[in-house]
């Protein structure tokens, strides 16, 4: 199997490159926030509680996140592989994706990491937050919050993966298409 995790702040494409990687290399898309999002539209009991998390910026708590990845890799055993999006994002939920691919067998094949600068993805949050409809798009104290949940929580991730020497990161400014062939040639590399 072929396991990514595409890492970044909040506004970096992961959720924009996933959807080109997945047609690329038949990889399944786990992204947490489009899960916790439908949950949200559902109004499941798990979504009513993300949805004020989310809506002020903050994290979801470990064991509900960790829960809903366990049920989605457990229902595609027969993938080639799993790009994740958005998810670990915390050192305990990279414990917990490393435990749970360990018992099927496999593991996390590399981490790449896009890189932008934190004025360009104030720019690119406040833009989609014209038309998505997303309150944690829309006010931009709320994506200073999110961003800080990366640097607190989500940038401890980067020595992790350094340490076990699946960390690679790619720059994540210019054209979607650019940033998507930079992707594919760090994957190429790996897969050929
Ligand atoms: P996510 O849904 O993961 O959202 P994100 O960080 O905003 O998105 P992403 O980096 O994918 O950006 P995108 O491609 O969309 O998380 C939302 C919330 O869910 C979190 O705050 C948290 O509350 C909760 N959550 C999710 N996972 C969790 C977890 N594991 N643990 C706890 N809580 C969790 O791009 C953004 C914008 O930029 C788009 O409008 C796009 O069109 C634009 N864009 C992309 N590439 C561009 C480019 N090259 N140039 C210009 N614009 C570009």
């Amino acid at each position: 199997m072929f396991n990514l995790i595409l890492f970044g702040p909040p506004g970096a494409g992961k959720g924009t490159q996933s959807e080109k990687l997945i047609d690329q290399y038949n990889l399944i898309h786990l992204s947490t926030g489009d899960i916790l999002r439908s949950e949200v539209a559902a109004q499941t009991e798990l979504g009513l509680k993300a949805k004020e998390l989310m809506d002020r910026g903050d994290l979801v708590p470990d064991e509900i996140v960790i829960g809903m990845i366990r049920s989605k890799v457990e229902a595609s055993l027969d993938a080639n592989g799993f790009i994740f999006d958005g998810f670990p994002r915390t050192v305990a939920q990279a414990e917990a994706l490393d435990t749970l691919l360990n018992e099927l067998g496999t593991s996390i094949t590399v981490l790449l990491a896009l890189v932008v600068e934190e004025e360009e993805l104030i720019k690119r949050l406040l833009n989609r937050g014209k038309d998505s409809g997303r309150a944690d798009d829309a006010d931009e104290s709320i994506i200073h919050n999110r961003i800080a949940e990366y640097e607190n929580k989500t940038s401890p991730l980067i020595g992790y993966y350094k340490e076990q020497g699946k960390f690679k990161d790619v720059v994540g400014t210019g054209s979607v298409d650019d940033i998507f062939n930079r992707l594919c040639e760090s994957i190429d590399v790996l897969t050929s």
